[in-house]
């Protein structure tokens, strides 16, 4: 036998064998628990705040037609998730028009009050993941906790690079990862394909997740002109220019034309 025969026999083979080791490692007693670091962010600096203003508003719907939420099938461990279908919940909105779950923060802010350090928590519970939307300071950590006693494999992904992935067997089972960049994070599971969640891990703590009024409230901000995003998985990005004045309330609304 040629060389060069030999050596492609072999690594038929050799790739055969790693096929192996990870499809049929799977089921058997092999958790894949990864977690990729972020890129460092610019560093935030903590800075007593004189006089800081809040922005206060709404994220508003304007649009004649309301979007509708998709209906998933659930086709797998029906005892835990429940039979028929679950609502993909990407649009939450009041009979006056009031976005939930919209992420609404400043851009560019150096200095000011502390970020929040405190854990936050993600919970898979009867085949969803709870809540659907945070929002968080880079470093914190998050907590991934499986409720069910069925296998959910939640993984995080930014920018098409995965973040994480935790498969966990059991009730009580929990992984961390902790955010050491900005970023929106997407997380799916695996095995459950309705399940959906996402992480906005933002650069300073001038940031307020909407809530089922579509309100937000961004306290104790340096006085100044700043621009302020609002971010939502289904409506996308709106931009606006505000001023901050020293101990004032600034008010300020979000409206999504249909
Ligand atoms: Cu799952």
């Amino acid at each position: 036998m040629s060389r060069l025969k030999f050596a492609i026999i072999l690594s038929v083979l050799v790739s055969f064998a790693l096929t192996l080791l990870f499809i049929g490692g799977e089921e058997k007693s092999f958790n894949f628990k990864y977690v990729k670091i972020f890129e460092q962010a610019y560093a935030y600096q903590t800075a007593p705040v004189k006089n800081g203003g809040t922005i206060e508003g709404l994220v508003l719907f304007k649009g004649s037609k309301k979007p509708k939420n998709k209906k998933m099938p659930i086709i797998k461990d029906q005892e835990v998730c429940g039979e028929g279908f679950k609502v993909d919940p990407v649009y939450i909105i009041s009979k006056q028009g009031g976005v939930k779950n919209a992420v609404v923060y400043i851009e560019n802010v150096k200095s000011g009050k502390p970020l929040p350090k405190k854990e936050v928590k993600l919970l898979q519970e009867k085949c969803e993941f709870k809540p659907r939307i945070i929002a968080t300071g880079v470093g914190t950590t998050m907590a991934v906790v499986n409720n069910d006693n069925i296998t959910h494999e939640a993984n995080g992904v930014l920018n098409f690079i995965l973040v994480f992935l935790f498969k966990q067997h059991k009730k009580g089972d929990t992984d961390k990862v902790t955010f050491k960049g900005t970023g929106i994070v997407e997380i799916t599971c695996n095995i459950h394909s309705w399940m959906r969640a996402w992480v906005v891990v933002l650069d300073n703590p001038y940031f307020s997740v909407t809530d089922s009024n579509g309100r937000f409230k961004i306290t104790d901000i340096p006085p100044g002109k700043y621009r302020i995003k609002m971010w939502h998985e289904g409506f996308g990005e709106m931009v606006k220019e505000v001023e901050v004045k020293p101990g004032k309330v600034t008010k300020l609304n979000f409206e999504i034309k249909g």
